[in-house]
This record gives structure tokens, sequence and C-alpha cells, in this order.
């Protein structure tokens, strides 16, 4: 099969490539839903900004962002899908959960992405706090989603 491959940095959010025909799953982790949801918000306004149509973007949730990774394995099987974006927010708490559940979704969503061959974008938000993570859903620090959703353009166009 003929690839051509293309460098990544030739891709900035303003120069883009045409995505009006690419099909766009966003899973969504339900735990800090009010953060998720701006996250999913940012991820999806930025896929129709660049000519995504609303019929090709389909969205999931999952109770939280352990399930990312089988929530995206879902929509990466699918063949009417070609690119998954998972947003979660994990806040550190007492206990090492945060380390636990951010190590397996950064293995499990890398492993689907490479079990597919398609792009499956880490939008695994992790800070120490909710402020910090209200900071990168649309506050001081941009949108977490935004970003995201960028990265399945950029990988897309890399895979032609
Ligand atoms: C259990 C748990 C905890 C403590 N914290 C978070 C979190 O900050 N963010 C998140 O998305 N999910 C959290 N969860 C839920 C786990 O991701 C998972 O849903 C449960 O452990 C069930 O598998």
């Amino acid at each position: 099969m003929a690839t051509s491959l293309k460098n990544l940095s030739d891709y900035n959010s303003d120069q883009l490539p045409d995505i009006s025909g690419k099909r766009f799953g966003i899973v969504v982790a339900e735990w800090n839903k009010t953060i998720t949801d701006a996250l999913c918000k940012g991820a999806y306004e930025t896929l129709l900004t660049h000519g995504a149509k609303p019929e090709n973007i389909h969205r999931n949730t999952v109770p939280g962002s352990f399930e990312l990774t089988l929530g995206s394995q879902y929509m990466a099987m699918s063949n009417e899908i070609d690119a998954v974006i998972a947003l979660g927010v994990v806040i550190k708490g007492e206990t090492k959960h945060d380390d636990y559940i951010c190590h397996a979704v950064a293995k499990g969503l890398t492993d689907v992405a490479l079990k597919f061959n398609k792009p499956v974008i880490f939008g695994l938000v992790t800070t120490n706090d909710e402020q910090q993570a209200l900071d990168r859903a649309g506050g001081k620090h941009g949108n977490k989603g935004v970003e995201a959703a960028v990265t399945a353009i950029q990988m897309l166009a890399l895979h032609s």
C-alpha cells in the first residue's frame, strides 16, 4: 500500500488540511463532568471550525477516565471512524489512584492506536486540583480539548 507521509511540522493550527470527509469519535469521561463537557465542547467546535460535518462527529461517554481505553477501542474498531479523541480529567487525591489511571490510559490509548492504525488522541488533563483543570478547559491555559482536536487533524494529514 502506497502511503504519502508528510511532516507534522508542515501544519499549524491555521493551516490544517481539509477534513470535510473525515469521521471522528469523541470519548468523554463523566468524572469531573463539568470540566470534561468543556473539553468536549472545545474539541467538537474545533472539528467543525476546520470543516468536519456534524453528522461525522460521534460522541460516547464512559464512566471514568480509566474506561477511556475501552471506549476508544469501541470507536476505533468501527470502519466509520477515522480518528478518536479521548477526553478526561484526573485530579490528584490523597492516594495514588491518579498515577494508576493516567498510566493505564496512556498505555491503553497507545495500544488502541497501534492496533487499529488510527489516531487515538490522549486528551487527559491531569492536575493537582480542580482549578488547574478548569484553567485548561477553557480557562487561562486554553482548552486541551481544542488541542486534542487539532492533534487528531494533524495526525490524519500524516497518513493519506
Ligand atoms: C475512582 C476515580 C477517582 C478516584 N478519580 C477519578 C478522576 O479524578 N477522574 C476520572 O476520570 N475518574 C476517576 N475515578 C474513576 C475511574 O476512572 C474509573 O471509572 C473507576 O475506577 C472504575 O473503573
